[in-house]
């Protein structure tokens, strides 16, 4: 057996600074401790693709996630693994419980996934090893992962079988209701478009600030304004951009300011849960509702009949703007931008976009590089540089 102390303090070693994923009755122990170590932060999220997600997001803003799950969910993170992780080249650790392992009596639901773990791991280009069970031998496991994340720059993956960890008692604390009331700005005559939309939002954030953008139309929309370094753009993963962002924000004190649209955020609603209990305090959230699928062809998302400004607060966002017009997204953007959050900004806009659309022809793994970059890059809070001003 091993312990689940010096697990944690093994993933810390490698650089790991957030464990985050959905409980496995395997995986009580290395939770448990989680939980209480003070050497790494622990996320608790409704899906094993949000953990994905914040663990990329981790890695973009300079530290490592560890994303942890059943291997029955497995099939909940192949999603951003296959078209985030993979494409931008991220790092990430996984640790995946092997359930249903053959010639172990076991569940039912358990019996196929416990036969193709190994291989959908494989087929997904993910390295992975057995984790021992022997405390000489994690070291040398470690060392592994690490030499495999430096060469590799994807995510690597331990399968951890029945039994190989040590108990540990779970010491944690409960969530309480958070709710907010909405700020509602009132309706507009004409929705604005995305890109005069995008164009605003430019205009209003700091160049400190960090932008996470959705896949399609959103973010060819806003690389076609200006490609900059705090941009990322996420190529696939629909849905993620919100995860991503807070595990970025997790590591920055920098505004993170992320760029979702309707189909996207309706695809991982649990996000908004995540987001609200989670708090992180200087991210944005902004919500560009055209009430449909433009990327796709235009077909309707299902947000004409949901008030997801009303969501986000019964999810615990500190702060939600309903915005009518672009004076409003101003206000709001100002709001967020100074911190107190997570604030979420929903603008309905005409769907359609411009003409003659580019796609960025910077390599998702440039972005995601020079973003991580950009992110460590010096920054000093602007209350701080007016109270040093004048030293010299
Ligand atoms: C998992 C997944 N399903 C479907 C798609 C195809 N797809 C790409 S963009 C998009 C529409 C996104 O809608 P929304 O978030 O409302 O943004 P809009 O296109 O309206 O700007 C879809 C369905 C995808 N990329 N990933």
């Amino acid at each position: 057996l091993i312990d689940a102390k010096s697990l944690i303090a093994g993933l810390a070693g490698l650089g790991v600074s957030t464990v985050t994923g959905v409980p496995c009755s395997y995986l009580t122990p290395v939770i448990n401790r989680a939980i209480s170590d003070p050497g790494v932060r622990y996320l608790s999220v409704t899906q094993e693709g949000e953990a994905t997600s914040i663990a990329a997001g981790a890695w973009l803003g300079g530290g490592l996630g560890c994303a942890i799950s059943q291997n029955s969910g497995l099939g909940n993170m192949v999603n951003p693994l296959t078209s985030l992780l993979y494409p931008a080249r991220i790092s990430a650790v996984l640790l995946v419980t092997w359930r249903g392992r053959p010639g172990e009596p076991d569940e039912p639901q358990h019996e196929l996934m416990g036969r193709i773990s190994g291989e959908l791991l494989d087929l997904v280009d993910i390295g992975w090893e057995l984790l021992p069970d022997d405390p000489k031998r994690l070291e040398e496991a470690l060392q592994r992962c690490r030499d495999a994340l430096d060469r590799r720059s994807l995510p690597h993956a331990f399968i951890l079988p029945k039994g190989t960890l040590a108990n540990e008692e779970l010491t944690e604390r409960s969530w309480s209701l958070r709710t907010t009331s909405v700020v509602r700005h009132g309706a507009a005559a004409t929705a604005p478009s995305r890109i005069s939309a995008l164009e605003r939002l430019l205009a209003e954030l700091p160049d400190s600030a960090a932008v996470v953008s959705t896949t399609g139309r959103t973010s060819r929309e806003l690389y076609t304004l200006a490609d900059r370094e705090q941009h990322f753009y996420l190529v696939g993963a629909m849905g993620s951009a919100a995860t991503v962002g807070l595990g970025v924000s997790l590591h920055t004190p920098r505004p993170v300011v992320v760029v979702d649209g309707d189909g996207a955020l309706l695809m991982r609603l649990g996000s908004l849960a995540v987001l609200g209990v989670h708090a992180p305090a200087h991210l944005v959230h902004v919500v560009l509702d055209n009430g449909v699928h433009d990327s796709t062809g235009g077909q309707c998302t299902l947000s004409a009949a949901i008030d997801v400004p009303a969501v986000a607060a019964a999810c615990g966002y500190a702060r939600v703007h309903a915005c009518g017009d672009l004076d409003d997204l101003a206000v709001a953007l100002r709001d967020g931008i100074a911190g107190g959050g997570p604030t979420l900004i929903h603008l309905r806009i005409s769907p359609g976009s411009i003409s003659g659309l580019g796609r960025p022809k910077v390599t998702p793994a440039e972005v995601a590089l020079r973003f991580r970059r950009f992110i460590g890059s010096p920054y000093t809070t602007p209350e701080l540089a007016s109270s040093t001003a004048g030293q010299g």
